[in-house]
């Protein structure tokens, strides 16, 4: 990570090294706090924009609902803080990472009234799964760490403490190899990437799990946009494992990772094992979307002037 002037933290413009928190917060011992990640693009005015802004602020507003985590910051405030943030900083093409998390006061699970740590950061994040596998597709493994049940963790929130799930995932994944985890929910069936949402492309369909036991991610949202809009049929259904192995196509969508083409999952070649012609189509219409090629997906484009 490469560090830029300041972090926005409690209002106040911060330096880089000086954002730091007490060792003793709450969030540091429980994960109790919520995040998001959001990402900005440089137009082709030269300008920038925050792509979806507006859900991705909602939705850390709705992580902290489900936590009962107050927060005094309004979704006006959040949004202009965003923008401050790239704008300080002289960033265009950024990560930006929001997180409102349970401070400093007391330690115990009980502990409800710490003052919350809310900030927002933002510093340039390249292709999260490697330039080569947006081009050629990642190789992914199914994880033996299951998808945590939803009435154990809660997924529509994006929870700190929540993590250790993925990470687990995401950990074995690479010390085995591979790119990155697919993980099952506790049924068996297919519910996500450690960072991603997954499609499934199979004649001509497209299938994915259905929101209860993933993340509502704002990137498969808009990958249901697209796929609409190219005529392809979207459908939100339970998936087998060895549904993934005789897939045509198979992709991952994040925030992070964009839209990146899965090529071999479990050493089983998926379809020609390389990326098939939807994915590559959703991809492309997606990095022109964000990029500001794309009159009919302006709205997703929140302008930062
Ligand atoms: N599922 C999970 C578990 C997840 O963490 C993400 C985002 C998604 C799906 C996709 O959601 P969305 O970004 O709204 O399309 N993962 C974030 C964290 C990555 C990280 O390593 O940190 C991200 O992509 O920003």
């Amino acid at each position: 990570m490469k560090p830029v002037e300041k972090i926005w933290i409690n209002g106040e413009m911060v330096d880089w090294e000086k954002a730091t928190m007490h060792v003793l917060s709450h969030v540091v011992h429980y994960g109790f706090g919520v995040f998001e990640g959001i990402r900005s693009y440089e137009q082709p005015d030269g300008s920038a924009a925050i792509f979806r802004l507006e859900d991705h602020i909602q939705r850390l507003l709705n992580s902290a609902h489900i936590l009962r985590l107050e927060c005094d910051w309004t979704f006006e405030d959040w949004i202009r803080a965003c923008e401050q943030i790239l704008k300080v900083n002289g960033l265009k093409s950024a990560y930006l990472r929001p997180a409102h998390m349970s401070g400093y006061g007391k330690l115990g699970l009980a502990a409800i009234d710490n003052p919350p740590v809310s900030i927002v950061a933002a510093f340039e994040w390249g292709a999260y799964l490697g330039e080569e596998g947006m081009k050629n597709g990642i190789r992914a493994k199914v994880s033996s760490f299951q998808r945590n049940h939803h009435n154990a963790h809660m997924l529509k929130g994006k929870v700190n403490g929540m993590y250790v799930n993925n990470i687990l995932a995401k950990r074995e994944a690479v010390d085995n190899g591979y790119d990155e985890a697919i993980m099952l929910d506790t049924a068996g069936y297919v519910a996500e990437a450690s960072g991603e949402n997954l499609f499934v492309i199979h004649k001509g369909k497209a299938h994915t799990a259905p929101l209860a036991n993933v993340l509502g991610g704002i990137t498969r949202d808009s990958c249901f946009r697209i796929m609409h809009d190219m005529g392809v049929e979207v459908v939100e259904r339970l998936i087998a494992r060895d549904e993934l192995y005789i897939a045509d196509e198979v992709f991952m969508c994040g925030t992070a990772a964009e839209v990146t083409p899965v090529r071999e999952i479990d050493q089983r070649e998926v379809g020609t094992g390389h990326p098939g012609p939807v994915t590559k189509e959703v991809q492309a219409r997606f990095l022109d979307a964000v990029h500001g090629k794309r009159p009919e997906y302006a709205e997703w484009l929140h302008p930062v002037t």
